[in-house]
């Protein structure tokens, strides 16, 4: 497949190449949005700001990182040749192996000819007479393409805190969302990780086996469960396999997020305390995500998630020695669930370790960064913490931050960022009123992140797919969200949010975690299943919602 074939070449820039389709971001989205439309004969162009595929696999290279979901599940389904012969070595895999195994597909499907690594996509603008986006990009180019697809990933725009002096800090200040290459080793320093995010409660424990001291600064605590992470067997990894197509279907269309589990069939305050706390147990001691659905209103009814949150915070007493600091660790200032649980391998315990220190910085709160140490002062006065590295696991700028880099313009030269500026408004968080022919992959508006992200992609890039192939057969220009049909959707997943217990939570599903962010709830929680069935749908009545353009021409050619 040739990268660059003109489809129009009208009114643009000489020596602009055109393209059918450019995709943002070269991570799981990008590359199956890639291989799907390729394979309709489609030219299409990737741009990839890393210096290589993976997306938030390839930036998040922190000691400990994994993913939360386990392996034989995070794995694309479009290929069973890939998904048969692809073999996960442990229950949750390491970042270095999710890596390789986006390198093997992009290898395996011949993604890389039409992927351009290093490049930055700085802007793309809407032509209306002519109907194409115009994109620019980090290396002085423009381009122009019928369609763009965003595939920008929602954790890929890390977030550096706004502490004072942090310039003037004289020791590696790294970040968990953009580390090094290069192996990083701490053995023999004094290490400092601000934040108690996921990021870091699952790189502490690493860490701390390195560093002659860790002093981990914490905001706010969060919950975790264990992952009882280990190697995967040749027969656990043969019973999925053998039974793929079904628990694929299962993932997709019955599940709430994207992951296989049993599915509650009854409230927390429906058993006796017995009985519930033996249900937590069986969970805590099976590990992971699926800890929250033991009953089926844990993230509904505040006292239900009561029951949950006390199982844990027991826990948490009943690991870490020292009840002060086993204090500190459990969470008192958000319902379980409604922020993002964590999974980790030995977290609590780490800081039974004497060379491991816990800081409550909420009534302490950091003052500055000094050359050599990080300055609290608060309650116990001013106090400093010598420490020769400091590791920054503050998070992202979720789920608009990347799109909100590019400056994108559409009709009559709105921009997103000012369409956005109360909030981000899609429909369906797939299109945006005003942006015809711009496609977000898991944008806001859509489940994301309360799922498994892989499920969510492979149907959105197949949705999106689709309907640029109905496009071109019903000879249409143009596709855009209607503003009606945008407003309800943004209502309907604000109502949906309203009804259970995540938007008490400041979590950065909210944008709560960036100062001056509108605070809205961003993700949809009406569970994947019931998502794909309205998606389809859409589709099924013509895209029923939508705006199509160009119906006139068609009709004059037949
Ligand atoms: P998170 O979950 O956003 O965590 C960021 C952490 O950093 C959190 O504890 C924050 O405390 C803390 N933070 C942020 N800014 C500051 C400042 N200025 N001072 C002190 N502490 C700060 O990001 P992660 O990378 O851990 O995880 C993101 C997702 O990736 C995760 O949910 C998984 O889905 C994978 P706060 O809570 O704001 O008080």
């Amino acid at each position: 497949m040739s990268a660059v074939q003109s489809i129009s070449g009208k009114g643009h820039a000489a020596n602009a190449a055109t393209y059918d389709v450019v995709v943002v971001g070269a991570g799981f989205a990008g590359m199956y949005m890639l291989h799907r439309l390729r394979k309709q004969g489609l030219s299409v162009r990737v741009y990839e700001q890393g210096g290589d595929v993976g997306g938030t696999w390839y930036w998040n290279r922190y000691p400990g990182a994994r993913c939360d979901v386990e392996s034989m599940q995070y794995s694309y389904s479009f290929s069973d040749e890939l998904q048969q012969q692809w073999d996960w070595s442990e229950r949750y895999a390491p970042q270095p192996e999710i890596l390789k195994y986006a390198n093997h597909v992009a290898d395996r499907f011949k993604l890389r000819p039409d992927i351009q690594l290093g490049t930055r996509v700085d802007s793309a603008a809407f032509d209306e007479r002519a109907g194409v986006w115009s994109v620019t990009t980090s290396d002085g180019k423009t381009v122009t393409a019928k369609y763009v697809v965003l595939a920008t990933g929602c954790l890929s725009n890390a977030r550096m805190p706004d502490i004072e002096g942090l310039s003037d800090f004289k020791g590696q200040v790294y970040h968990t969302g953009h580390w090094p290459h290069e192996q990083i080793d701490f053995t023999g320093l004094r290490v400092g990780v601000i934040g108690t995010g996921s990021s870091a409660i699952q790189s502490v424990p690493v860490i701390a086996e390195q560093a002659r001291h860790l002093t981990v600064f914490q905001r706010t605590a969060n919950f975790s469960i264990p992952a009882r992470n280990a190697a995967l067997t040749p027969e656990e990894r043969d019973s999925f396999r053998s039974n793929y197509p079904e628990l694929r279907r299962i993932a997709r269309e019955e599940s709430r997020n994207g992951i296989v589990q049993e599915l509650p069939d009854r409230g927390a305050l429906e058993d006796g305390d017995n009985v519930r706390r033996a249900k937590y147990e069986t969970r805590w001691t099976r590990g992971g995500l699926t800890f929250m659905g033991v009953y089926n209103n844990l993230v509904l009814d505040k006292a239900a998630n009561d029951t949950a949150a006390n199982f844990v915070r027991d826990k948490i007493a009943q690991i870490v020695s020292d009840p002060s600091t086993a204090k500190l660790l459990q969470p008192d200032n958000h319902p379980i669930g409604a922020k993002r649980i964590c999974v980790d391998t030995d977290y609590y315990a780490t800081f039974n370790r004497a060379n491991v220190t816990l800081v409550d910085i909420r009534s302490n709160p950091i003052e500055r960064i000094l050359p050599y140490s990080v300055r609290t002062a608060g309650k116990e006065g001013i106090r400093d913490y010598e420490v020769d590295a400091l590791v920054l696991a503050t998070g992202f700028d979720a789920m608009t931050g990347s799109v909100a880099k590019i400056d994108i313009r559409g009709r009559n030269g709105l921009t997103l960022n000012a369409k956005w500026a109360e909030g981000p408004r899609t429909y369906l968080g797939l299109m945006s009123a005003g942006f015809p022919n711009l496609f977000i992959i898991t944008g806001p508006g859509s489940p994301s992140v309360l799922s498994n992200m892989i499920v969510s992609i492979e149907q959105h890039v197949d949705w999106i797919a689709d309907c640029i192939a109905t496009m071109r057969h019903r000879g249409l220009d143009t596709i855009e969200a209607g503003k009606d049909a945008e407003d309800r959707w943004v209502a309907h997943v604000n109502e949906v949010a309203q009804g259970t217990l995540y938007p008490q939570a400041n979590s950065w599903y909210m944008g709560a975690n960036i100062p001056g962010k509108p605070q809205i709830f961003m993700p949809y929680i009406g569970g994947v299943g019931v998502y794909r069935q309205i998606c389809n749908d859409v589709a099924a009545k013509g895209y029923e919602g939508f705006v199509l353009t160009g119906a006139e021409r068609q009709r004059a050619a037949s």
